[in-house]
């Protein structure tokens, strides 16, 4: 990406960096050329298709949120596993609900041998409120059947009565993935509730990290008198999780209000800034101050309150026009040219990727990339077979080949 590039997608409009942080440029090697990419469906006519997750062999389990989850064989069969009625495992707990139903799915770091899947879903066997809960599974070996439900974390909190700000099953978050820790983390949501994010007793506005049965990973550095299960705070509903492919590091994208969607790379026990509740003497309606601002003169609340919090993760990029920044993957192998190791961030309102190159100091830059057709990109995951999958909400999951 030639500086001048970048300068011609500024000039259009497209605001890349915030001048609010200490963010650099960058260009992306000259000597390596971007690859090509062929798209094709990989699965079509699904309803809200929210996630993926692949087997070593390339069957991938699939969520739909208001459905369920589904496994797609190597044979192209679906076969539809745990959720709605008429299910191999019907779930008569199972709710969808504004942004909320089943979300994410990952497979056990161990799958091969232990069959053992988990995912994200709103839950009534909590009442007042209900939860979001992380279910743990078992697939059969022919992936017609799951079973042996265990749920592992039951307490995620979820937005049961909607408010001015938004319906019921607002800003659930989602997004479960296994880092190379062996641990799974988890995306909440602030539930358009003020007090949520910078609430260490609470679990909406946070970053998760536990284990398979869902205890309290070590080394999450979360503050005295916190919930052990939280890994990081102050968030407000991140839809993206992926971990570095050289270094490990645990990198987040979040949505901004109206402004301000971050990529930010995570330090265990860190407060990611976002604390939309008023201050003394504000009055926000619902007590929750996330469009407006939580001070009594000030600009609107922001994603990360430095001046509040002047500790807080820094967000490594900032998209100032906020377009509903959410899923993330990096990308690795050989295979993707130039953007080997860049991080591929969906920006959902706006219907575009963002390819992000991240510097050694976690500082990045990126471009949009221009050549896939518009569309609401839920989920990207790379498989084990190197191409990237991406979920629409209009209801397909790509192929995406890098040549
Ligand atoms: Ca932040």
């Amino acid at each position: 990406m030639k500086r001048k590039s970048v300068l011609s997608l500024v000039l259009c409009g497209l605001i890349l960096v915030s001048t609010g942080y200490a963010l650099q440029s960058r260009v992306l090697p000259a000597d390596s050329p971007p690859p090509t990419l062929v798209r094709t469906d990989f699965v079509t006519e699904l309803n809200n298709p929210w996630d993926m997750a692949f087997t070593s062999d390339m069957t991938m389990f699939f969520t739909e949120r208001c459905r369920g989850l589904s496994v797609r064989k190597t044979d192209g069969t679906i076969v539809e596993l745990f959720g709605m009625t008429g299910y191999a495992l019907e779930a008569p707990d199972f709710f969808c609900e504004g942004q909320s139903g089943m979300n994410g799915v990952a497979l056990d770091p161990a799958f091969a041998t232990n069959r053992t899947l988990y995912v994200y879903m709103s839950s009534n066997l909590s009442v007042n409120p209900r939860t979001n809960r992380v279910v743990r599974l078992v697939a059969s070996e022919d992936f017609t059947s799951v079973s042996d439900r265990v749920d592992i974390v039951t307490d995620i909190s979820y937005k049961d009565v909607g408010n001015s700000w938004g319906n019921a099953g607002s800003h659930s978050g989602g997004r479960i993935r296994f880092g190379p820790d062996g641990f799974l983390y988890i995306t909440t949501g602030d539930n358009h509730n003020g007090i949520l994010p910078q609430d260490l007793t609470q679990l909406g506005g946070k970053i998760l990290r536990v284990d398979g049965n869902g205890v309290a990973a070590p080394g999450n550095n979360t503050p005295a008198g916190g919930d052990p299960r939280i890994y990081t705070y102050g968030h407000r509903n991140t839809q993206g999780i992926t971990f570095h492919p050289v270094t490990g590091r645990v990198f987040i994208a979040e949505h901004g209000p109206d402004h301000s969607d971050e990529v930010t790379a995570l330090t265990p026990g860190g407060n990611g800034g976002w604390d939309p509740k008023p201050d003394h003497g504000v009055i926000c309606s619902d007590e929750y101050c996330g469009y407006i601002s939580n001070k009594i003169s000030g600009f609107l609340t922001p994603m990360t309150d430095l001046q509040k919090f002047p500790d807080a993760m820094k967000p490594m990029f900032v998209l100032v026009d906020a377009q509903g920044m959410g899923p993330a993957t990096f990308l690795t192998g050989s295979q993707w040219k130039s953007w080997e190791n860049t991080l591929l961030v969906s920006v959902m309102a706006s219907m575009q990727l963002y390819v992000l190159q991240v510097g050694a100091k976690d500082e990045a830059s990126g471009f949009v990339l221009s050549s896939l057709p518009l569309d609401r990109m839920r989920s990207l995951v790379q498989a084990p077979d190197g191409n990237l999958y991406i979920a629409t909400d209009t209801g397909s999951i790509w192929k995406v080949v890098p040549q």
